[in-house]
């Protein structure tokens, strides 16, 4: 069977490295995009020991000239785009980049499609940030949108684009609803990446204290490495459908804090509320989280949880990973890696 080629945007990602290494082992033929700044900081693929297996090509979302280029340089059988300005704290403070990038490149990845080659096949990495301000308990595909930052207006643009060159060009596109995934490969100003690093330093005393948001917010964590397989199946699917993938399970970022605590095995309480909250180590009698407000956003989703049926009926999809064990994998890695540093 001739080897399929895959063209994964943003490669340097958490996703676009844990997608490549799912896609090689289906013997791919892997293209990977990223901007000239990422390519000294392939950190997440040389982790995977996959670096070396990839083509590079450099492809800015922003520019319809290079996208073109590299559309036009290879045949892609398939197209994951995972770029975007993915960071929704800084897609307040820049909201044109990120409109520009999250939003727009997807538009002209769209176009580049039909204009080189329809029959491609694309997946466009849509967010829980959609549904925003949450107008149902449990979110599914029948769900209102109903966005609150820049970011996630742009990521509804761009499901909206991929849903719509699918009615209107008969273009094969998919858009993966996906709700919060972390993993050791974690962008480090993601709250989840950002406490585990933050508490592996403090017991190795190289940081006095953590500082957060709001801890009452409440997501839908699942684990990366589980989610990347879910947009492949998406992609392999006779009719091309949108779906939602996620754990139907909810916490508190307070609560994902119990949980890495509870690993460390440390002695801490909690005390104070609202803006005076803090984590006290018992041991040491040190204040070790405490509340910095200029980690609120000016409009925050407070509440994430997704129902994955859908998923599980079509593609037979399930998340395996509990919160619980996904603290533990971590950390576990967290410690290797600062071991290995120090
Ligand atoms: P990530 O780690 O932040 O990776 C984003 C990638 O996009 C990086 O490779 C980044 O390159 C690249 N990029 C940024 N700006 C670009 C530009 N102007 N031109 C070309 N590439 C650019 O994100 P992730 O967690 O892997 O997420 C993958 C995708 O899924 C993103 O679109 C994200 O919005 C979406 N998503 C993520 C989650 C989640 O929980 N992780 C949930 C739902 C949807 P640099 O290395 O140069 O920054
Ligand atoms: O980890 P976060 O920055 O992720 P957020 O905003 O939920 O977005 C992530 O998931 C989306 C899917 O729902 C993706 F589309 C998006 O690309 C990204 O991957 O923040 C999670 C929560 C927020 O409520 C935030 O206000 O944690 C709260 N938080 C509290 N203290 C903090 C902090 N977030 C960050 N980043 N840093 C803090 O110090």
């Amino acid at each position: 069977m001739k080897k399929k080629t895959a063209l994964i945007t943003g490669i340097s990602g958490q996703d676009g490295a844990y997608l490549a290494e799912f896609l090689l082992k289906k013997k791919y033929k892997i293209v990977g995009t990223d901007r000239r700044s990422a390519r000294m900081n392939n950190w997440r693929l040389e982790r995977l020991g996959i670096e070396k297996k990839i083509i590079f090509e450099e492809m800015e979302l922003g520019e319809t000239f290079e996208i073109e280029r590299v559309f036009r340089k290879y045949k892609f059988d398939e197209v994951y785009n995972l770029a975007a300005q993915s960071f929704v704290g800084s897609s307040f403070g820049s909201p044109l980049n990120t409109s520009n990038i999250t939003g727009l490149g997807v538009l002209r990845i769209l176009e580049t499609i039909r204009n080189i080659n329809p029959k491609i096949k694309f997946y466009q990495a849509s967010s829980s940030e959609m549904f925003g301000d949450v107008l149902e308990k449990t979110q599914t595909e029948k769900t209102p949108f109903n966005p609150q930052s820049p970011y996630a207006i742009s990521k509804l643009f761009g499901h909206y684009m991929s849903v719509n060159y699918r009615n209107s060009y008969n273009i094969f596109t998919v858009s993966g609803i996906l709700f919060n995934h972390e993993s050791p490969l974690r962008g480090e100003e993601f709250v989840t990446r950002k406490i585990v690093k933050g508490l592996v330093k403090i017991l190795n005393n190289d940081l006095n204290f953590l500082e957060l948001g709001n801890l009452e917010a409440k997501r839908d964590w699942g684990y990366a490495k589980e989610y990347v397989e879910a947009m492949w199946k998406m992609i392999q699917q006779k009719k091309p459908k949108d779906y939602i993938i996620c754990t139907g399970k909810t916490y508190s970022i307070k609560e994902f804090i119990n949980y890495c605590i509870d690993h460390l095995k440390m002695n801490t309480k909690w005390i104070g509320k609202g803006l005076n909250t803090k984590l006290i180590n018992l041991e040491t009698n040190k204040v070790i989280i405490k509340i910095n407000p200029k980690y609120f956003r000016p409009s925050e989703v407070n509440y994430l949880k997704g129902s994955f049926k859908k998923a599980k009926s079509n593609l037979n999809w399930i998340p395996k990973t509990s919160l619980k064990e996904l603290v533990k994998i971590m950390l576990n890695e967290e410690f290797k890696y600062y071991n290995k540093k120090n």
